[in-house]
Formats: structure tokens, C-alpha cells, sequence
């Protein structure tokens, strides 16, 4: 009898055939510990931007101007929680541990999207990053339902759906403000220039200085490349501005026959890079209210445990 066992080498040609052939990387498959690490890389900081992305719109809650405005603005963050969950157990499946990723976010470690470390100053915020923000997001994240790694893929077709009401409900409540008074134009439009350059900036780096890129994009991980997700977005937003009577802060923005594209002006990578390194405007503070609401939280992780261990010991005498 011969003992065959594939080598390195094999096992990543069988693995990136199967990615080539659409099939879908699950837990017990054999993966490249790269793609592993990648992916825990990717999932976990998508999940932290989720969980941080509640701050900036959880601080209107107690501000929303009506009670149906409030009640739509509690459930959307609330769904952000629940992404922030699918996302969590999605990398605990590649065996990242929840307390791991917590403390990486707390260390500094990992990083979450930089557009949440942006204040939001306005009632008009609160639509605006419905529109732009969850818009951006949601852009990326119809082409992450087709990633490679099958828990990823299944939480964002749910994570879409959401998404989608999202973008929506934040459009409805801008063509309020842009449709109403002089004043509360006024409010959208200052909105419309505080938020537009930042969401940007969520797609990432431009493809050349991409360091991920390569490898995620030869592993399916990502489907679409930054910048092409980037003119996928400005190509949307533009005509949705233009019917809310609102003015892109881009001077060098028009359309371009020839590509059939938007033109756009340059990113402040400068800023950008000042932002994913822990000196944004809110930055200290997203990470200060994190770390106190996880402290807080504490006796719910003890009780689980407790309940745990009970429900063992109870099975062990049966
Ligand atoms: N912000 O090689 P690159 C939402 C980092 S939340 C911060 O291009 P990659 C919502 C990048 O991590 C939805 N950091 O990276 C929630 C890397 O650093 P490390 C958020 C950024 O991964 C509440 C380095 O720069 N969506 O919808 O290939 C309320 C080099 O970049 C950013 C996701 O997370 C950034 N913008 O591509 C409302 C989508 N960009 O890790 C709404 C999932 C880059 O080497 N993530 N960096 O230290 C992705 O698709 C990709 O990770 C990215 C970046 C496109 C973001």
C-alpha cells in the first residue's frame, strides 16, 4: 500500500482551482494559512467598523427630530450590531477568537473604516451617511457576496439586504432637508461637503499602493478592485445628488464621454493616512467609548460563562 499525502504545493493548486472554479472555501476545507490570516484580517475589521460605526449615528437617537425618525434611526443601528455579529462568528469560523479580535481593535491592532472617525455635527449627518456612507458600503459589499470564503459570502447577501434599506431610508431623509426649507438645505449641503471626500476614501487605497490586493484578488477574497469599486460609487451618487439639488464639493467632477465614467478629482491621501493611523478628529474617542461599553458588558460575558459551565456539569451527571 503507498501513503500519498499532498504537498504544499499541490494542495495550493487543488485550492486555488477550486476558487477559479467559483466553488466555495468552507471551514474544514484545507486553505493556505495566507488566506486564513488574510481573511480573520479583512472579516474582523469589517466587523469592528460595523460595531464603531454605530457611534457617530447612535448619537442622534436621543436628538431625532421625530418619533418615526427615531424609531427608523434605532433600528438601523441595531442592524449594525447584528452585522458586526454575522461578521464576528463569520471569523471566529477561521478560528480567531472574539476575545483576539476585541483586543487587536483595542490595541490599535486592527483597524476599522476610516470614515467613523469623522464627527457627525448635524441632524443632516445622520441622512447623509445612510446615503453616502451605507451607499459606499453597500457598492463594495454586493461584490463581497461572491467571496471565495462561503461564512463571509452568506453574511453579506444578508448584510446586503439591510444595507440596501439603509442607503435608502438615509436618501428619504436627506430629500427632506433638500426639498425643505432654505435652512435645512443649507444643513444637507454642509453635510454633502464634510461627508463626500471621507467616503471616498472607504474603498481604500488606490489599486497601485493596494497591499492586499494582489492576493485577495487572486483568492476571490475581493471581487472587485478599489478603485473600481470607487467610480462604481461616483458614478451612482452623481445623479442622485443632482436630484436632490446638491453640489458635489469636487470641482474636477464631470462626465466623461469617452470612458463613459465620471472624472474625479485626487483623494487627500495625506489625511487619509493620518485617519487609519489613529489621528482622525474622533479616533480616541471611538476607542474610549468601545473599550468602556465592552468593560461594561462584562458580567453578560461572566453570566454566559457561568451558564455554561453549569449546563456542562449538568450534562456530565446525566
Ligand atoms: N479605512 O491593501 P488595502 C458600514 C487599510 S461598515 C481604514 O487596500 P484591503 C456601516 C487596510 O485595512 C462597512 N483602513 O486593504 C456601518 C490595510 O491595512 P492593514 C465597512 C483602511 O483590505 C455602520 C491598508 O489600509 N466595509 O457599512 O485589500 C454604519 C492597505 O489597504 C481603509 C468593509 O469593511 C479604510 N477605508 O482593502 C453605517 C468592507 N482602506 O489591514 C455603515 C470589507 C484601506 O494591512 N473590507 N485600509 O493594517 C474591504 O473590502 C477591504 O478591506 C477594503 C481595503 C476595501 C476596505
Amino acid at each position: 500500500m503507498t501513503i500519498y499525502s499532498k504537498t504544499e504545493v499541490q494542495l495550493e493548486d487543488s485550492f486555488q482551482a477550486r476558487v477559479d472554479d467559483e466553488q466555495k472555501i468552507e471551514p474544514k476545507d484545507w486553505m493556505p494559512e495566507v488566506y486564513r490570516k488574510n481573511l480573520i484580517r479583512q472579516i474582523s475589521q469589517h466587523a469592528h467598523s460595523e460595531v464603531i460605526g454605530m457611534q457617530p449615528e447612535g448619537n442622534w437617537i436621543t436628538r431625532a427630530p421625530t418619533l418615526r425618525r427615531k424609531m427608523v434611526l434605532l433600528a438601523k443601528v441595531q442592524d449594525e450590531a447584528g452585522h458586526g455579529l454575522y461578521l464576528y462568528s463569520s471569523a471566529e469560523t477561521l478560528g480567531a477568537s472574539r476575545e483576539e479580535m476585541i483586543d487587536a481593535l483595542h490595541q490599535g491592532k486592527a483597524k476599522y473604516a476610516s470614515i467613523f472617525n469623522y464627527p457627525s455635527l448635524t441632524w443632516a449627518d445622520v441622512g447623509t451617511i445612510g446615503w453616502l456612507v451605507d451607499g459606499a458600503a453597500i457598492v463594495n459589499q454586493i461584490s463581497l457576496q461572491r467571496t471565495s470564503y462561503g461564512p463571509y459570502a452568506r453574511a453579506m447577501i444578508r448584510i446586503c439586504k439591510e444595507e440596501s434599506f439603509h442607503q435608502r431610508q438615509g436618501y428619504e431623509s436627506l430629500m427632506a432637508l433638500a426639498f425643505g426649507s432654505p435652512e435645512q438645505k443649507a444643513m444637507a449641503q454642509d453635510a454633502l461637503n464634510r461627508w463626500w471626500w471621507p467616503s471616498l476614501m472607504m474603498f481604500g487605497p488606490h489599486d497601485a499602493e493596494s497591499a492586499h490586493s494582489a492576493k485577495s484578488m487572486q483568492w476571490k477574497i475581493k471581487r472587485k478592485s478599489n478603485d473600481e469599486l470607487r467610480q462604481a460609487f461616483v458614478d451612482q451618487t452623481v445623479p442622485q445628488a443632482d436630484y436632490l439639488g446638491l453640489t458635489i464639493p469636487d470641482p474636477d467632477l464631470k462626465w466623461n464621454e469617452q470612458r463613459g465614467h465620471y472624472d474625479f478629482g485626487e483623494i487627500d491621501w495625506e489625511e487619509f493616512q493620518q485617519v487609519i493611523s489613529g489621528n482622525g478628529p474622533c479616533n480616541r474617542e471611538r476607542l474610549v467609548n468601545h473599550r468602556s461599553a465592552h468593560e461594561e458588558g462584562q458580567w453578560v460575558r461572566d453570566a454566559v460563562r457561568a451558564y455554561e459551565a453549569k449546563q456542562k456539569k449538568r450534562e456530565k451527571a446525566a
